[in-house]
């Protein structure tokens, strides 16, 4: 039986990649770490406690706002707070970034970027959710308060990014940017154990994943991408939650849409919280990750904290094809 490496254990010795690494995002992991642990317990038993049901209120983009949400945002941002190592932090549910004040005199060297509780609507009945999660540099002074450019960089500046799945087991699962490894937590120790580790994207899968609901709002080029997977047999796995639908694909292969509708013409999924650390995992673990207009995803300009982007991740094979059938069918002018 394999030895349990435990997700402290593994930031730590993985500090030794980072020959300038002076402990401070090792520390920030494992804060997140903790975190995730105080949110799964509480998504674990959403059921019984007074906690389901939405909140009278909607995030920053309209969204109906659960409970749980709310209650996964404070939790992030109490440990974040704590942690010393981050000056700010950008959440899907504040409409601004929050400065973070510095602690004992020592001022972060990071960011954080996260959605909080993405995919919430599947609280109720009982269908897995998930954080995502990403973390850059800042670019502001050290001594100074972080301001919006820390949280407007590029994905191809993230230094690290995770998301953690609230499924049937809860699963973090992070890249540093030297490929991508998974922990499954043993509740009967309270840790985050090795368990996928080099996670390595399959060249292509039997499944796409895109709200066939919305195929008549589609343009053409990504209806006739769609009718192809159909007349190739895969087979569709969709639950609306970004984070369990990516994470099915990192695993066993295939292609996550999120094409432009009229209601959306810039996309749904939110660009820095969402769509760019999902691509940089998904391109650490070998995959592709663009729009739909062919743009590669973390090279996107980031003007403000929750812009949407249309999304195609996945299979390198299988988002090289969809490339194709938009250069073959498009009436837009697309990306070199
Ligand atoms: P639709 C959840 O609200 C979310 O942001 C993503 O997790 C998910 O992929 C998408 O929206 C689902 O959107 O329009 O298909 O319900």
């Amino acid at each position: 039986m394999n030895r349990i490496v435990t997700l402290d254990e593994f930031i730590i010795r993985r500090q030794i990649d980072f020959p300038y690494a002076s402990g401070e995002l090792t520390s920030l992991l494992r804060d997140l770490g903790v975190a995730a642990k105080i949110v799964n317990r509480e998504v674990n038993k959403a059921g019984l406690v007074n906690i389901l049901g939405v909140a009278d209120s909607q995030n920053v983009t309209g969204d109906q706002v659960q409970k749980l949400d709310l209650y996964a945002n404070e939790k992030f941002i109490d440990c974040l707070k704590n942690s010393g190592e981050c000056c700010g932090i950008a959440s899907e549910e504040n409409e601004d970034f929050i400065p973070l004040p510095g602690v004992e005199s020592k001022t972060g060297k990071y960011v954080v970027v996260f959605d909080p509780l993405d995919g919430s609507s599947n609280i109720d009945v009982n269908v897995s959710v998930g954080t995502i999660f990403g973390i850059y540099r800042r670019t502001s002074e050290q001594d100074d308060a972080c301001n919006v450019n820390d949280f407007l960089q590029r994905g191809t500046e993230l230094v690290a990014a995770g998301y953690v799945l609230y499924g049937t087991s809860t699963l973090l699962v992070y890249t540093t940017g030297r490929g991508v490894n998974g922990f499954t937590l043993d509740p009967s120790i309270g840790e985050f154990c090795l368990s996928h580790q080099n996670i390595q994207i399959p060249d292509r899968g039997n499944y796409y994943s895109v709200n066939q609901g919305y195929y008549l709002k589609f343009d053409v080029e990504m209806r006739r991408y769609i009718d192809h997977c159909s007349d190739m047999n895969l087979r569709l796995r969709y639950i609306g939650s970004m984070v369990s639908d990516i994470h099915r694909i990192l695993f066993q292969g295939g292609i996550f849409l999120y094409p432009n509708t009229r209601k959306y013409p810039h996309g749904k999924l939110r660009l820095v919280y969402e769509c760019n650390p999902l691509a940089y995992i998904v391109e650490q673990a070998g995959g592709k990750a663009i729009t739909c207009q062919l743009q590669r995803i973390l090279e996107l300009p980031v003007e403000h904290l929750h812009q949407r982007a249309t999304v195609a991740i996945g299979s390198p094979d299988m988002v090289e094809e969809m490339k194709a059938f938009v250069e073959r069918y498009s009436a837009a002018p697309t990306f070199p």
